[in-house]
């Protein structure tokens, strides 16, 4: 009865079509079609309903153009015990592992139950402006280093995969430097190898301060390096284009000193850059010439509004492509450089495909098989969020690929700038997202015919 009354109120509110809709007919998930919502028969009821709520919410555009106020005045009025009671079993449930270790040991289970691998995110969101103090550098990476112990202890996947940011333990505003004095007079990998061996380095362009604070950094990334070594894969993440390049150069160093037999340190390309080929066939090039192996995390992009809005008021040219397409095209055909690249040498080089993006995935499962790649054969693999796009994700996983899902962890106030993040990003998952709504409306509606019939 109740499950009655729950079915017509989902009904109007979900817009559930009235028509019979009988179990659907077991699609042919060898194609990755991506349409089978029994992906979703793994999920609690209580789940689906917070999966779709969610994703509702998220389809109110001045909700989700206003969430990072919405939040703040929330938390204002509701004060931090009832602000907290109110996101923990909804946004936070969806998008975050958990607060401490047990919470976070039970979200990992779940994923690996469901064949999915865990790929640990400390989330630190930060930028430009924010005080500096060794010590809080020193305070994230003890973050760091637990994310790597928590990745690795309880053996929750073959192969356990971390991410890193680099802004997280080196200031951003000496990123932005480096960045700059880049553009004039390239630095040698050596040097910061050197110094990350534990050599006083004298880097050119830097004041006193600033070469201290930079060997304290590549200190605090070669102690995480260390640690993860034969142990958990360290993906480093791209952020923005005016610090990119010092990222990438300190990740290059991490790769010559770490990656000689292992792909343990990888780095983060971001196709909806004008440059991302030129930066990758460069990356391919060097590992080639310096004999380390090159990890890549291949993605869209994540920060397009904020990188236009800064160009257009810098008077620069924009350094994002055009439009959609063009970042499409773009990452499929740097997907190809990759695979083709491992084809040719499957010990040298590795790829995690990054996206949502149902196309870019079926496109990479057929390269794979025209190369003849294995499907986890450890060179290729896919990653999505946590929350997001499970559809995709679990399907991946029944055709026995490697999956890893993104999963950031933290206290709600920790992570509230992450979920900022997701709802924003959401703007552009929406394709993705449509479907999964659908899917999920589809295996709530199979439950709930389900009931009424016994
Ligand atoms: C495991 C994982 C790790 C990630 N790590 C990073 C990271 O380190 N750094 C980072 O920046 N992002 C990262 N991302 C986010 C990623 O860059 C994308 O923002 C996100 O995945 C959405 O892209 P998509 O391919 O999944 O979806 P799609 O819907 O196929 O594409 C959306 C993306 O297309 C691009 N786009 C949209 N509109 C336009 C337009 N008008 N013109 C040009 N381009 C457009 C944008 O990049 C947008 O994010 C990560 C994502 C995942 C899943
Ligand atoms: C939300 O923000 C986007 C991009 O900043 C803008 O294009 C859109 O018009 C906004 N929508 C609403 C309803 O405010
Ligand atoms: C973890 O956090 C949850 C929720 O805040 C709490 O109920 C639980 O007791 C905590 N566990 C440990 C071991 O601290
Ligand atoms: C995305 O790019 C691929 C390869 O370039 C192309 O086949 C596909 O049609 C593109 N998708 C869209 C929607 O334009
Ligand atoms: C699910 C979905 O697509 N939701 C919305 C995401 O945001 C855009 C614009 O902000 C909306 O148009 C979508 O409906």
């Amino acid at each position: 009865m109740i499950a009655l009354d729950l079915l017509s109120f989902l009904q109007d509110y979900l817009n559930i079509p009235r028509v019979p809709n009988p179990l659907q007919p077991d699609l042919r998930s060898a194609s990755l079609a991506f349409e089978d919502p029994s992906a979703f028969r793994v999920k609690s009821f209580g789940e689906l309903l917070r999966a779709l709520g969610i994703f509702r919410l998220c389809s109110f555009p001045l909700l989700v153009n206003n969430s990072g106020k919405l939040m703040s005045v929330a938390r204002t009025l509701l004060g931090r015990r009832g602000f907290s009671l109110l996101l923990r079993p909804t946004i936070y449930a969806q998008f975050v592992a958990g607060e401490n270790e047990s919470e976070i040991s039970q979200s990992m289970e779940k994923l690996s139950m469901l064949g999915l691998r865990p790929m640990l995110a400390v989330p630190i969101e930060e930028d430009l402006g924010e005080s500096t103090g060794e010590k809080r550098y020193d305070d994230n990476m003890e973050a760091m280093l637990e994310c790597v112990q928590i990745s690795h202890s309880k053996a929750w996947s073959k192969d356990p995969m971390m991410q890193l940011k680099i802004t997280a333990l080196i200031s951003p505003e000496l990123c932005v430097k480096l960045t700059t004095l880049m553009a004039e007079q390239p630095y040698d990998l050596n040097l910061l190898v050197r110094a990350m061996d534990g050599e006083s380095i004298n880097f050119p362009g830097l004041d006193d301060r600033e070469v201290a604070h930079f060997l304290c950094g590549l200190q605090r990334l070669n102690k995480i390096a260390e640690a993860s070594v034969n142990k958990v894969r360290v993906l480093v993440d791209a952020e923005y284009t005016y610090m990119n390049p010092a990222l990438s150069l300190v990740t290059m160093a991490m790769m010559k000193k770490f990656n000689k037999d292992g792909t343990w340190i990888w780095n983060t390309y971001q196709c909806y850059l004008k440059e991302s080929r030129s930066l990758l066939l460069e990356a391919l090039q060097l590992s080639n010439n310096e004999g380390f192996f090159l990890g890549v995390k291949l993605v869209r992009g994540a920060y397009m509004d904020k990188e236009r809005k800064l160009a257009e008021k810098e008077g620069r040219q924009d350094p994002i492509h055009q439009c959609w397409e063009d970042t499409n095209d773009s990452y499929n055909s740097l997907l190809d450089v990759m695979l083709e690249a491992i084809s040719q040498k499957p010990e040298c080089y590795r790829i995690i495909v990054a996206t949502h993006n149902e196309e870019s995935v079926r496109q990479t499962a057929k390269r794979m098989e025209e190369l003849g790649i294995d499907n986890d054969g450890g060179s290729v693999c896919f990653g999505q969020l946590l929350g997001m796009c499970d559809h995709v994700s679990l399907t991946l996983a029944k055709e026995g690929y490697a999956v890893y899902k993104s999963v950031p962890y933290g206290s709600v106030d920790d992570t509230l700038p992450y979920l900022v993040r997701r709802a924003q990003e959401n703007r552009t998952v929406l394709q993705g997202i449509r479907k999964e709504r659908d899917l999920l409306r589809k295996e709530l509606y199979r439950r709930l015919s389900l009931r009424r019939g016994s």
